[in-house]
């Protein structure tokens, strides 16, 4: 298949675009590079040194005898170009990464939440609308988000994306079927949840095939073909803005940082390790719906955990000490979550879970890179409204706290 990776510069773009070139997809990175322009305006650095995307795509192709293309193009921005880039190479597929990804990120100020909706609106949008117009039946998968979802604990496992309801009606009890509700917990969230209804109008007004999958809290770093060449690693995030929290306890871990647990830890959280979150694409892709046929949606992850329950694991694994911190998020202190996942699983995936193993894998890839890291920058200080912007900034390292 010829198979436009867009936003295939990122943390789960390029090891998605090295996996799919690998089994002989013609593969063209589309980004316009904005993570990069993040980091810089954050003055944070990957933890893992990043090779330019021409540089990356050189040494896979010396690696692998296979080319990926980059094209830099800016989804959000330049319609005309996009709609031009969609005609000329007529895609079999598109896969859709190229949002703004970061939760705190999202919260910094009120300019990081109009960039994130400006952003990512309009980059999913303008996709659908050019698919449209240039009438390329193409499959979309587009990459979404457990957290579209909310963490409440309903009792009830979390479907993949439909609900069936009933509800009361002059002639009686009517059954439908509806997309389970959302309750975003930040503005990235919420992109990702106003993503769901363009991607159900598309499907319905225009027959667009589209496959949305909720991914959950991605941990690891490395693929089987990031690990081929050194200059083929993945970026690495650790900074209290794009570092995701089970990664953040091993890089902590492996530097002596005490781990940061926002809050009591009670959080749980779905994870899948970034090797699957591969797997889990290209077997989306070999079930893409009908013309006609309602969004697929499903739920991409493989297990949920405890924020707590994954600093003690770690902590028993390293020697870490465990620091329960003022948490700078607006969310639920206690949370239960059961999801469902059982579509990826009859497609053939075999989770990999939290092994040890692997585990140690990022401690040994955080040390191997310690250099690099700012101590500095590891708080999480994005704080979600301005009553918990005081309380984290009179203490963002929680040293007034007694570590437990
Ligand atoms: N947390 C800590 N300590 C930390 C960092 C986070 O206790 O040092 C807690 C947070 O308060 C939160 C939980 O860990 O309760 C998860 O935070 P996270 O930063 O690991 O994940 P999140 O903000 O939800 O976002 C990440 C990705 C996002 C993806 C999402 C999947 O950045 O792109 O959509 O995970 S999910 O969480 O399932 O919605």
């Amino acid at each position: 298949m010829r198979i436009a990776v867009l936003g295939g510069d990122g943390f789960v773009g390029w090891p998605t675009s090295l996996h799919l070139s690998n089994l002989g997809h013609e593969v063209h990175i589309v980004d316009n590079l904005s993570r990069r322009w993040i980091d810089t305006e954050l003055g944070v650095q990957s933890l893992t040194p990043m090779d330019s995307i021409q540089e990356r795509c050189r040494i896979w192709k010396q690696e692998s005898g296979n080319t990926i293309h980059f094209h830099l193009l800016n989804l959000a921005k330049e319609y005309e170009r996009l709609k031009q880039w969609l005609a000329d190479h007529k895609p079999d597929a598109v896969i859709h990464f190229a949002e703004q990804r970061a939760a705190p990120y999202s919260m910094k100020t009120d300019r990081h939440k109009v960039y994130t909706v400006d952003n990512n609106v309009n980059a999913t949008h303008n996709l659908l609308a050019a698919l449209v117009e240039t009438g390329i039946d193409a499959h979309l998968v587009h990459l979404g988000t457990m957290g579209v979802y909310g963490y409440s604990s309903v009792g009830a496992p979390i479907p993949e994306g439909y609900l069936d309801v009933e509800i009361d009606t002059p002639a009686g009890r009517k059954g439908m079927e509806i997309l389970y509700p959302t309750r975003p917990g930040s503005v990235y969230h919420m992109t990702k949840s106003l993503d769901q209804i363009l991607f159900q109008f598309y499907a319905q007004n225009d027959g667009l095939r589209i496959t949305d999958l909720h991914q959950g809290i991605v941990w690891g770093t490395h693929t089987d073909q990031t690990r081929r060449h050194e200059q083929l690693i993945n970026r690495f995030d650790y900074d209290g803005d794009y570092g995701t929290v089970l990664n953040r306890f091993l890089i902590q871990a492996a530097i002596g940082y005490p781990l940061t647990v926002h809050g009591t830890g009670g959080q749980t959280r779905a994870f899948i390790h970034i090797q699957d979150c591969v797997r889990c694409i290209e077997l989306a892709l070999s079930d893409a719906p009908k013309t006609g046929e309602r969004v697929k949606i499903f739920n991409q992850m493989t297990e949920t955990h405890r924020v707590r329950d994954l600093a003690q694991l770690v902590a028993r694994m390293t020697g870490a000490e465990v620091r329960m911190l003022p948490n700078p998020r607006k969310e639920a202190d206690e949370n239960d979550l059961i999801v469902k996942n059982d579509q990826f699983l009859s497609l053939g995936l075999n989770p990999i879970t939290l092994q040890e193993g692997l585990l140690a894998e990022v401690v040994d890839v955080a040390k191997k890179y310690a250099h690099r890291i700012d101590r500095s920058r590891v708080p999480a200080v994005s704080a979600w409204t301005k009553d918990i912007a005081k309380r984290v900034d009179h203490d963002p390292e929680g040293k007034k706290l007694k570590a437990v």
